[in-house]
This record gives structure tokens, C-alpha cells and sequence, in this order.
């Protein structure tokens, strides 16, 4: 039998690509743009795997294929919520991700968020930038300090524990912690954390609120006016999860007229597309979605999925099958 042939949706970085070739006929994305639907079902039609990114949207329709030859879909990423999980099961195709190996970058990107716009690094860079800086002076740009304050983590998988790691050991914060399961007490004794069974209680005690559950239904908007409402005013919101667990038209109304003190946003509802409103707050930190960038990350999240495709055709069960 030759080697099966696997569809690649968007540029990897160049070892992972390199080994991905020594294992699959390879089927690479030149331009490196986001493909159109159509082009992602001729990939299912045409290849034994697809190996998409979050800017895919592999939904029912596109998976309505008639005759797929694909049977896995091996996600480049721990999130998947950009793949209907139900038509991918009904069509006969196994989905994984890749877990872990990106929890750290991201749980630094978290910090990073945290710090930038607490100590309003965001305003001052561009203040700078523009040249309007007029020297230093003791009301210049003050923030907030975070150290000692109380982080509240919403989802404690592995970058939410990460990030609690971070924020307890290296700045003293007290975490507060909010989860659809309980979290084994030995866990959360690591952190010296404390879970509440509602949401309102982390929202009302925490000086910061991290989010690090999954995205997809279940979730979207989770982070609602409502829930924002019960902040302190002098409280960050900062997310690396996706963009649709906060209704960010509610969060720029908070933003504008803050009732919060900031927020620190890596993923977006609908991005790459900024809503104008979200743009145009200067106590608002906004990344392009960077969690795992790091070469260290991207290679690791490629080899995953390599180790992924390698037991899937060799008849084993991958390890990270998500459905
Ligand atoms: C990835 C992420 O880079 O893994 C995830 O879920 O959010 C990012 O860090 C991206 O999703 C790749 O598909």
C-alpha cells in the first residue's frame, strides 16, 4: 500500500512539514490563505486525512461529501470547536487534537495579557510610538498593580492550571477557581486555589478573570452583560479560550464605560474581523491570536499530529482522539 495522502490547510513550520513528508504524500497549501469551503470538500473527497486549523470551518455542510475518502481529521490545536464533531462521527471520520503541548505558551500569553493591561503597556507603546510622549511624571499612565490580587479561573484544564501556576507562584495571587466538574482538592491544594459552584462568586471576588474553557456552543456568551455586570469595576477580563464565550458587544459597553477596568483579548468572535467598537477602547489589549505561537509550540502541535496520523494508519488508536 502506498503512503496515504494528507491535506494540509494552512502553512506549518518547516521540520514538521519536512516529517510530515516522510511519512504522507503531502498536499500543502501554497498561498497559505484560508481556504473556501468548496476547496476543504474537494480535500475530503481527495484524501485520506485532513489536517485543519482553527480558521477552518468544517461544518455539516462542508462535511456532507458524497463520497469522502477522508477518515480522520487531525486537528492542529487543542480547540475544536471549529469542527461539527457530530457530522464528523456520522460521515465515519475520527477527529484528535493536540493537547498539552501548547498550554504553557498560552498560559504565558494569559500573563502577558494580564500584565499589559494592567500596567497599561498597550497605551503606552502607542503613545510613544506616536511621539506624543512628553517625559516622565509621577500620574503618568498608572495602572494597577497585580501582585497579591485574586485571579479567578474559569476552567481549570490545562491552561487554566498553568496559568494558575504562573499567577500563584510567580505573583503571589490568590486563585479562585470555577469549573463544570469538581476539581480533585489535591489539585487545587498545588495552588492553595478555592472552587466556587457559581460563576457569580468568582466574577464578584476577582481583581482578574481568566477564561480557559472550551469554546462551542455550551459556552458562547458565557461571559455576558449580565455576568460582566457582577465585576468589580476595577477588575481585567482577560481571554486566550475563543472569542464567543464573551458577547463582546456587552464587553465594549462595559469597556466604554467602565464598569470594568480592562480586558486582554487573544481570540475574537469572528475573527480575524475586530468589531469597531472593541477597536476604539483604549483600556482593551488586543493580540491576533497568539496562545501558542512560539517555534517551540508550533513544532510540538505539528509532531503531535504527526504522532496522531502515524497510529491512526498504522491500526492503532490515536492518543489524542477527541471523537
Ligand atoms: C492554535 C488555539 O494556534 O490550539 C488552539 O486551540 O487556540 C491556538 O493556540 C490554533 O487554534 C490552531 O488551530
Amino acid at each position: 500500500m502506498g503512503k496515504p495522502t494528507v491535506f494540509v490547510t494552512r502553512r506549518w513550520p518547516q521540520s514538521v512539514e519536512a516529517k510530515l513528508k516522510t511519512h504522507f504524500n503531502v498536499v500543502l497549501n501554497a498561498e497559505d490563505k484560508a481556504l473556501a469551503p468548496s476547496t476543504l470538500k474537494m480535500a475530503l473527497a481527495q484524501s485520506d486525512a485532513l489536517l485543519p486549523t482553527v480558521t477552518d470551518r468544517i461544518c455539516a455542510s462542508v462535511l456532507d461529501v458524497v463520497k469522502p475518502r477522508t477518515q480522520i481529521i487531525a486537528n492542529y490545536g487543542v480547540g475544536f470547536n471549529h469542527v461539527d464533531i457530530d457530522a464528523a462521527r456520522r460521515h465515519g471520520m475520527i477527529v484528535t487534537n493536540t493537547p498539552d503541548v501548547l498550554s504553557q505558551c498560552t498560559a504565558d500569553l494569559a500573563m502577558t495579557l494580564m500584565l499589559m493591561v494592567a500596567r497599561r503597556a498597550g497605551e503606552g507603546e502607542r503613545e510613544l510610538r506616536s511621539g506624543t510622549w512628553d517625559g516622565w511624571r509621577p500620574t503618568h499612565l498608572m495602572g494597577q498593580k497585580i501582585s497579591g490580587k485574586i485571579l479567578g479561573v474559569v476552567g481549570f484544564g490545562r491552561i487554566g492550571r498553568e496559568t494558575a501556576h504562573r499567577a500563584h507562584f510567580g505573583f503571589g495571587m490568590k486563585i479562585c477557581v470555577y469549573n463544570r466538574s469538581k476539581v480533585d482538592p489535591s489539585v487545587l491544594a498545588r495552588f492553595n486555589a478555592t472552587q466556587v459552584d457559581d460563576l457569580d462568586d468568582l466574577l464578584t471576588q476577582s481583581d482578574v478573570v481568566s477564561l480557559h474553557c472550551p469554546g462551542g456552543q455550551s459556552n458562547r456568551h458565557l461571559i455576558n452583560a449580565e455576568r460582566l455586570s457582577k465585576m468589580k469595576s476595577s477588575a481585567y477580563l482577560i481571554n486566550t479560550a475563543r472569542g464567543e464565550v464573551v458577547d463582546e458587544d456587552a464587553l465594549a459597553q462595559a469597556l466604554w464605560f467602565e464598569t470594568i477596568a480592562g480586558a486582554g483579548l487573544d481570540v475574537f468572535d469572528g475573527e480575524p474581523t475586530i468589531r469597531p467598537a472593541l477597536m476604539n477602547c483604549e483600556n482593551a489589549v488586543l493580540l491576533p491570536h497568539l496562545g501558542s505561537a512560539t517555534r517551540e509550540t508550533r513544532e510540538a502541535m505539528g509532531f503531535r499530529v504527526i504522532d496522531n496520523l502515524v497510529a491512526f494508519f498504522d491500526g492503532c488508536e490515536p492518543a489524542d482522539r477527541v471523537a
